[in-house]
């Protein structure tokens, strides 16, 4: 029956829970964390209904199993900046940003679906003088995240269960203790401390610590590592912790990161003995060109037009968590999980009653499973076929079901979570045959389901003209599209001027990457692929000693996220006080194009700046005065519209216009 197989026989594997079980499951995870998600919050209600059932809707489609999130801290994250609960030590505030409504949209679907929490940056306040460090006051750092935990609690009914201690920065042994200890005193026992999120590839280098160090051991209650390359240590294993593979994945969403993200479910288990596996990102909802485009589980980066895609990435999740539960056991090497002779591995799972049974099988190919990082060693795999063999508890069960991905990279198209029915059981035998680059989930779980819904609309571009009046807001809110990159700017009432856009970091976040090594706060809008283009904003620096300096307008804005700060475009700065402008071609003000007088401005009064891009020309005004008509830099062809802050400070912004120039 086997002859075509290039393995002669078939190899026999057992299922068995007879030597006990194997490490419990801690499940599969998304982030939304970096400001990913921007763009999902103003997809119109249909759409952003539909995308939130693939992502947690249980057997829908990926049927997530843990939501992490990133606590925004007024710096920029890779794709944006995520705000701050607290911009001061006097302020709190648990209605910014999206994060809430994501937790809250999250466990609507799904009660049970675990909250894991973390911050990337965290705001100036926090900081010691001269330092970049959230560790220095450790107790105040510790009572600002519990104030998160707490809000998410008080505010949206969301018990949280997992916290970290910095992304991937090093770790601080006095804090990871002092957020332990913090968290009891204020009764927060069920929220256990993830550590260290740390910041190398496969770094597991805590877990020696942990094993010198009794009371750092007693404050880790779980050991999260980045990119592990499915693989732990010796000393990680002899923590006795649970480990985590806290952030993986990264990987762009076509059918390859498919493979990938179905090759580490499985195998950070087989290899890792890593129970939890959590995916940066949960879905690619910001502009498409800013970093690690499309680097999640699917995508809806276009909500003018209401298209998202259903990537690959979604059906490889369901294999697994549409057939477990947090809290179902691993079966043991060799007893139901392990590599697969021909090339691949398979991972058994039950359910605390031990009679339920999910067997996941993948057989991804090296070439079509590669992750970003760290780089994969070859291997081979071949068609085969196998026969897992149940015994134990298993060895009554007489059918299983079965679900098949089979990942196709030539012409042909590929088949994804489809459900081939029931498989007998003959003498405590099931026997399959396994193609190149398949998934196969054995399951006597029957609720399995390929969620649907109708197509969504077509993708469009940026709609011109756009306005913005922010009038259709609720306070403190982050202005739809406009994706913040340094600072935040939220919408604000102001008297008989309505609702207006701003500019809220006073000083320098405890920053994540270089983004705000310039000290200026900047938003962008649109898209990258703008050329020609004229906008036209109200701006006002309020009348109090935290007012920014200026403010600016930018176009062709071509760098963002992390790297924004070596953006290159047409920057037109503006100092109301002192009555000058300055144009420059890039955002670090090393490309100067034109200065001058701006003529009378109201210094803390609204006015008027445009700025207009066509061919190689830019000109600018302030009140209708042109100021300037400069030939712009070659290089200089195309990018977003950008505002902003010429220093950390207040500003306002009202009446945005932009559209094609005239
Ligand atoms: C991770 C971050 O934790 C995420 O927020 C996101 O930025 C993600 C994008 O891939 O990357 O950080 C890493 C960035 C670079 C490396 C490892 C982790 N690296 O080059 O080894």
């Amino acid at each position: 029956a086997f002859a075509h197989s290039p393995r002669a026989e078939a190899e026999i594997y057992i299922v068995a829970d007879g030597n006990g079980l194997g490490r419990l499951f801690d499940g599969i995870g998304g982030m939304s964390a970096g400001a990913t998600s921007k763009l999902l919050v103003n997809y119109p209600d249909t759409q952003r209904r539909e995308i939130l059932d693939y992502l947690f809707k249980p057997n829908f489609g990926a049927s997530l199993q843990i939501l992490k999130v990133e606590i925004g801290g007024d710096g920029q994250s890779t794709d944006g900046t995520e705000s701050s609960h607290m911009h001061s030590p006097e302020d709190e505030n648990y209605r910014r940003g999206y994060e809430w409504w994501l937790m809250v949209e999250a466990k609507k679907r799904n009660p049970a679906i675990k909250i894991y929490a973390l911050p990337w940056a965290f705001p100036g306040w926090l900081n010691k003088e001269g330092q970049r460090n959230p560790y220095t006051y450790a107790n105040v750092t510790a009572g600002y995240v519990i104030k998160w935990i707490q809000g998410a609690q008080t505010h949206y009914g969301i018990s949280v269960d997992y916290v970290g201690i910095w992304n991937e920065k090093v770790y601080d042994r006095n804090y990871v203790i002092t957020l332990r200890r913090e968290l009891d005193c204020a009764g927060l026992h069920h929220v256990l401390v993830v550590a260290p999120d740390a910041p190398l590839i496969n770094d597991w280098k805590i877990c020696p610590d942990i094993l010198k160090d009794p009371e750092l051991a007693k404050a880790v209650n779980i050991v999260g590592c980045h990119y592990p390359g499915t693989l732990t240590t010796t000393a990680a294993i002899e923590t006795g912790k649970r480990l985590w593979a806290s952030e993986d994945y990264s990987t762009f969403n076509d059918l390859s990161g498919g493979g990938c993200w179905a090759r580490i479910l499985n195998q950070n288990y087989v290899n890792g003995n890593i129970t939890a596996t959590i995916a940066w990102n949960l879905i690619a909802s910001y502009y498409d060109t800013l970093p690690y485009t499309r680097e999640g589980l699917m995508t809806a980066e276009t909500p003018w037009s209401g298209h998202y895609v259903v990537e690959s990435p979604i059906w490889m999740t369901a294999h697994t968590t549409q057939f477990t539960e947090t809290g179902w056991s691993y079966l043991c090497h060799g007893y139901g999980s392990g590599h697969l002779a021909g090339g691949g591995s398979y991972v058994s799972l039950t359910s605390p009653d031990r009679n339920q049974l999910t067997i996941v099988l993948e057989t991804m190919s090296h070439d079509h499973s590669q992750c970003i990082r760290p780089p994969l060693p070859e291997y081979n795999v071949t068609k085969q076929d196998v026969i897992m063999q149940l015994k134990g508890n298993f060895a009554n069960i007489s059918s299983l079901q079965v679900w098949r991905s089979t990942l196709r990279f030539g012409n042909a198209s590929s088949e994804f979570f489809q459900n081939r029915g029931e498989i007998k059981v003959v003498d405590g035998q099931v026997k399959l045959k396994l193609d190149v680059d398949e998934v196969v989930t054995l399951t006597s779980v029957t609720t399995g389901n390929k969620g649907s819904h109708p197509d969504p609309p077509p993708d469009t571009e940026f709609p011109l003209p756009y306005k913005e009046d922010f009038e259709n807001y609720v306070e403190d809110m982050e202005p739809y599209n406009f994706a913040q990159q340094t600072g935040v700017f939220e919408v604000h009432a102001d008297g008989n001027h309505g609702n207006v856009m701003r500019q809220m970091v006073l000083q320098i976040p405890i920053y994540w990457c270089s983004a705000e090594k310039l000290n200026l706060a900047i938003t962008m809008i649109g898209s990258e692929t703008w050329s020609d283009i004229a906008i036209i904003v109200d701006a006002r620096l309020p009348s109090n000693t935290s007012a920014a300096e200026g403010y600016f307008l930018a176009a062709r804005v071509n760098q963002g996220g992390c790297w924004v700060y070596q953006s290159r475009g047409v920057f037109m700065f503006v100092d109301p006080v002192r009555e000058m402008f300055a144009v420059y071609g890039s955002i670090d003000k090393t490309v100067f194009l034109a200065e001058g007088s701006t003529g009378a401005m109201a210094s803390h009064g609204w006015n008027t700046l445009s700025l207009s891009l066509k061919s190689t020309w830019a000109n600018g005004s302030v009140n209708g005065r042109m100021l300037f008509n400069v030939t712009v830099p070659e290089e200089t062809s195309n990018g977003f519209v950008g505002l902003g802050t010429t220093s950390w400070g207040y500003a306002d912004f009202d009446n945005i216009y932009i559209d094609n120039p005239g």
